[in-house]
């Protein structure tokens, strides 16, 4: 087929490569014939940085995890990487992308998240630790909270959920979902998780409450949840997007009421110890969440130190 294609002239030198990469014909007869070295070359996994471009593809990069991919090239001494900013969304587009072409991709990850359940992935290991263990997703209030809310203070306190829990919430969003409607969808299926929440907290009737998030899957999921659970509770819900530092600040500053994003201890550790004096740490929301770097199970390295270097 390549050889008719070539005959028509088609077949410019980029897709030349990925069809012969594509039908494993690069060390055929005709690999004389193309003057694109690439082409020729079989050995997958002791290149995977140039066909990368030295490049990780990143999220927003606020984000703890970028950060910490940033430390990591450091840290590994990966010489010619960065780390590309983007959006969550466009990094799960590009992944998805990169998957359905069995192309090489590392991203910036996080867990849980919808992609898990979506593909075949894997971290990579961490010997020297720069992303850090386990950790808590945690949820912070501004102070006098409890004092002007009690009802929305007693229900953001006893928020608190399982990784499989959120995973099914992000997953409906990942499909298509309206974020709300998502939301309301896990309350109507999950009573007795919700009832153990409000067990015992009056409803109110009105009063503006605001919380403020990062759009990033996980954050975009249990804020939802939050959002519509105080709704239901009779308050009149405002949720906002913004930066993460700006998030933390929001919070501090006492301008936005609360937030259920806080990577603790990790990925947003250097904001809590910024803002740690000025707001109210009501404790983990969920356990078992985790970063670092993430590639399709196919890819044939195992750690961060397996990355090739310029
Ligand atoms: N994340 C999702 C965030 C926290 C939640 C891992 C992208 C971060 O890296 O800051």
């Amino acid at each position: 087929m390549l050889t008719k294609l070539k005959k028509i002239g088609l077949v410019s030198g980029l897709s030349a490569t990925l069809l012969l990469a594509a039908c494993g014909g690069g060390n055929d007869n005709n690999a004389g014939n193309n003057n694109d070295g690439a082409a020729n070359s079989n050995n997958a996994g002791a290149n995977y940085g140039e066909e990368m471009n030295y490049q990780i593809t990143g999220i927003e990069p606020g984000a703890g995890v970028f950060k910490a991919s940033e430390q990591a090239i450091e840290d590994y001494e990966l010489e010619g990487w960065e780390v590309q900013a983007s959006s969550s969304g466009a990094m799960a587009t590009a992944l998805g992308e990169a998957i359905k072409n069995e192309e090489p991709i590392v991203v910036t990850g996080w867990s849980p998240h919808w992609k898990f359940a979506k593909y075949d992935l894997k971290y990579l290991e961490d010997p020297k630790g720069t992303f850090g263990d386990a950790e808590t997703i945690n949820t912070m209030v501004r102070e006098d909270l409890e004092d002007d809310m009690p009802e929305a203070y007693a229900l953001l306190d006893n928020f608190n959920w399982t990784p499989d829990d959120l995973e099914e919430v992000m997953l409906k969003i990942s499909e298509g979902a309206d974020p709300k409607e998502a939301a309301e969808e896990w309350i109507g299926d999950n009573e007795d998780k919700v009832e153990a929440w409000t067990d015992g907290i009056d409803e109110v009737d009105g009063g503006s409450i605001e919380l403020v998030y990062v759009e990033w899957d996980t954050e975009v999921a249990s804020t939802n949840v939050v959002g519509s659970i105080l709704e239901d509770l009779g308050y009149d819900v405002t949720v906002t997007p913004l930066d993460n530092a700006v998030m933390w600040e929001a919070v501090a500053s006492g301008e936005a009421d609360g937030m259920v994003a806080a990577w603790l201890p990790g990925t947003h550790g250097d904001l809590f110890a910024e803002y740690e004096d000025k707001l109210v740490d009501l404790g983990p929301n969920l356990e078992g969440a985790k970063i670092g770097l993430v590639v399709p199970a196919y890819m044939d390295i195992d750690s961060i130190e397996d990355l090739d270097t310029k």
